[in-house]
């Protein structure tokens, strides 16, 4: 008989991994990992979490959980987007436990203690003469928009260059017009996998085959080089080409950033942006590449500008189009359930039914997010087997290993902070 496996502390795993392949089995399997990633990365990184266009009103609210967690986002009556810890400051329940909705002041069912939307409590029936209520208001969680998406930090110092990062963005994001777009569509897609491989499966084009629907009018060549297209594509290689030089020339003319900006892997909000154009008609992602929605949402003279796509680490990617925009938010849940919740926007004054099809809108992406779960959970099944060892990357999987290594840089900050604090 074998004997039995070692268990490997978490530390020993972070320290000896090797560089150049995929991650150990405890990383994604483990719940001391899962565990960990919550304290060292999702309790310490900006999160993406919703889009302005899902609280339009103040008193709106999205709640959102990240590990033990509850957030409540809400619009003020200044219209701007707070954050709070949904936990009350008498007794400590859960306050908000509906998903979304609104209200005028934000009050916990159990002894109705009632707080503004400004977080301050506002009442706290029977309480002593002396009973100072400027002492209990919601503790709050670092909040952040970006051209109308929604960002938190839950650190008490969030990571200082996320100033630079938006301000780097922002240029690039603000002619989609995102502060002037509605929902259109969500989706809450739960994948059997852990939040990793999400992230890595999105980080590459390796699997695109297995993309029909996107593959129409998305170029599969992501990070593909002339050197390492696979033949079979060289003819959407060549394609891609074309439409490169046309879009450059339309981006220049327009006055659009399109350069890439990649700085995914040494910093803690690791990001990378870039314009890019579309294949077939070259509007959007649609079956035949033709814009879906009309008006654009967009502040462009026509639809045929490609689509931005902007990564960011740690939980999120974007894609920007003419007529519309998708975002998509990982939070992980277990360590082998991972939300993908993925959020299409258009123009305010689009009207379904008139100006778009819901269904022509959202099924590339709802497909295609389908496809990735079943990747991600096969993934996750071989990884759980004992038989599972690290696999090398192709060149084309750079970006997935940009992605480990700043996860990996991460824990390394986050163990030795620990482990001054305990020295
Ligand atoms: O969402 C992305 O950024 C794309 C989709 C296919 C592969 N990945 C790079
Ligand atoms: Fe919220 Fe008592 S715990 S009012
Ligand atoms: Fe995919």
């Amino acid at each position: 008989m074998n004997a039995p496996t070692p268990v490997t502390h978490t530390a020993e795993l972070v320290a000896r991994r090797s560089v150049g392949q995929s991650l150990e089995a405890p990383f994604y399997v483990s719940d001391e990992f899962f565990d960990l990633d919550i304290e060292a990365v999702f309790a310490r990184s900006w999160l993406f979490v919703a889009t302005e266009a899902e609280l339009p009103e103040p008193g709106d609210y999205v709640t959102v959980t990240v590990g033990p967690y509850s957030v409540i986002l809400v619009r003020d009556d200044d219209e701007e987007v707070r954050a709070f810890h949904n936990v009350c400051r008498h007794r400590g329940a859960r306050i908000l436990n509906e998903e979304r909705g609104s209200v005028g002041n934000i009050v916990c069912g159990y002894h109705h203690w009632t707080y503004g939307v400004d977080g301050r409590l506002r009442y706290a029936e029977s309480q002593a003469p002396d009973f100072d209520r400027s002492c209990f208001g919601l503790r709050s969680v670092h909040a952040r928009t970006v051209t109308g998406l929604v960002f938190i930090c839950l650190a008490e110092r969030p990571p200082a260059d996320f100033d630079e990062v938006a301000r780097r963005v922002e240029p690039y994001i603000a002619p989609h017009n995102l502060p002037h777009a509605k929902v259109a569509k969500q989706i809450d897609l739960v994948e059997r996998g852990n939040w990793k491989l999400t992230m890595e499966n999105n980080r590459e084009c390796y699997h695109c085959a297995g993309h029909p629907e996107l593959q129409r009018c998305y170029f599969p060549l992501y990070n593909f080089t002339a050197a390492n297209v696979p033949p079979a594509l060289l003819p959407t290689y060549e394609r891609f080409l074309k439409a490169d030089a046309d879009a450059r020339a339309s981006y220049e003319a327009l006055g659009l950033p399109y350069a890439p900006i990649e700085e995914l892997d040494d910093r803690p909000t690791g990001f990378r942006i870039q314009r890019e154009p579309l294949d077939l008609a070259g509007e959007s992602f649609t079956e035949d590449g033709t814009a879906a929605v009309k008006p654009l949402l967009a502040d462009f003279p026509t639809a045929r500008l490609g689509h931005l796509g902007l990564h960011l680490q740690p939980n999120a990617w974007f894609h920007f189009a003419a007529d519309h925009a998708v975002t998509f938010s990982v939070i992980p849940l277990a360590s082998d359930r991972t939300l993908v919740r993925t959020t299409w926007l258009v123009h305010a004054d689009a009207e379904e039914g008139v100006d778009y099809d819901l269904d022509a809108l959202t099924r590339v992406w709802a497909v295609t997010n389908e496809q990735d779960a079943t990747f991600v959970a096969r993934a996750h099944q071989g990884i759980s087997s004992p038989a599972y060892v690290p696999g090398p990357y192709s060149p084309s999987e750079s970006q997935v290993e940009d992605f480990v290594n700043w996860y990996i840089t991460r824990l390394r900050a986050h163990l030795e902070r620990r482990g001054r604090q305990r020295r």
